[in-house]
């Protein structure tokens, strides 16, 4: 059966993130993807954006009529996936509309997007997180980066760990109530990053030459390959596998363009990611 995905997230209007990623790759991946904007932005937030300022109109008010009238058309999804949320009040909206319009068995995927190298994006206080803490608590599969999955943890931000570090990220966003955990942006040898993939109390980690830039919207772009190949029907270890190379793919197209700061030209590599599903679907057909 033909897969439904509800991605809510911000709608920032250039940047190459949140929404204007998702709605693309899911679409590419060969699933049906519609979309619930938190907040539409003029810019993403990070960066120059950081200094420079930017406009951001919250649509929390829209959301609950879009959700009655949902419920009255019997609309349902496969899978609720979630990246940037404005608003504390909005991490409680996604909770009900995840008891209303999730289909039985359906997944419950979160991406807490709210910082990178150890620092929360500007929007975002203590409560934000304490708020992020209970989405993540309820959810199938969280897609934290290290930054994240500390202050999830309320664990110290590390530039250099072991893999003990990580692994206890897992066991302690585990205890939260996460069922399954994937840390992206997880590098364990020099030159080497990856993602650590922690299921049913087994760990993991792919592994990847690691880039001389990074990018931002980059985390967005991971989770939104990772649902569209775990949707159509993917292993959770080897669709976190292949969102990692479509993502270095997006990453590598980029470098040396010093005028695309902002994100990765993720158009580019678009026409790999169904290419590569369908091949391991086909493989696994033999
Ligand atoms: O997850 C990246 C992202 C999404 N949306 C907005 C952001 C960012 C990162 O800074 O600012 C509005």
């Amino acid at each position: 059966m033909d897969k439904k995905v509800l991605s809510i997230q911000d709608i920032s209007c250039f940047g190459q993130c949140s929404t204007t990623v998702a709605l693309p790759i899911i679409s590419a991946c060969g699933v049906e993807c519609a979309i619930l904007p938190s907040a539409v932005l003029s810019t993403h937030t990070a960066g120059k954006f950081r200094e420079t300022g930017f406009t951001c109109c919250d649509l929390s008010s829209e959301f609950p009529a879009i959700e009655k009238k949902w419920i009255e058309g019997g609309i349902k999804f496969d899978a609720v996936y979630t990246g940037y949320l404005g608003t504390t009040e909005q991490i409680d909206f996604v909770k009900s509309i995840m008891s209303t319009c999730l289909a039985d068995g359906g997944l419950k995927i979160v991406d807490p997007a709210m910082a990178d190298g150890g620092q929360l994006y500007p929007a975002f206080g203590q409560d934000y997180v304490d708020a992020m803490k209970t989405l993540c608590a309820c959810a199938d599969y969280v897609l934290p980066n290290i930054s994240e999955a500390c202050f999830l943890t309320g664990s110290e931000y590390k530039e250099e760990y072991t893999e003990g570090y990580v692994r206890e990220l897992c066991y302690k966003l585990e205890a939260l109530g996460c069922k399954n955990v994937i840390i992206t942006g997880v590098s364990l040898s020099k030159g080497n990053t990856g993602v650590a993939v922690y299921e049913n109390g087994t760990f993991k980690h792919y592994e990847h030459k690691q880039l001389s830039q990074s990018y931002h919207g980059t985390g967005d772009i991971y989770s939104s390959a990772f649902v569209g190949a775990l949707m159509r029907g993917l292993d959770s270890y080897v669709a976190a596998g292949l969102a990692a190379a479509y993502t270095c793919g997006c990453i590598e197209r980029t470098i040396g363009d010093s005028d695309h700061w902002y994100g990765v030209k993720f158009e580019q590599a678009l026409a790999d990611l169904p290419n590569a599903i369908n091949a391991i679907l086909e493989n696994n057909k033999k």
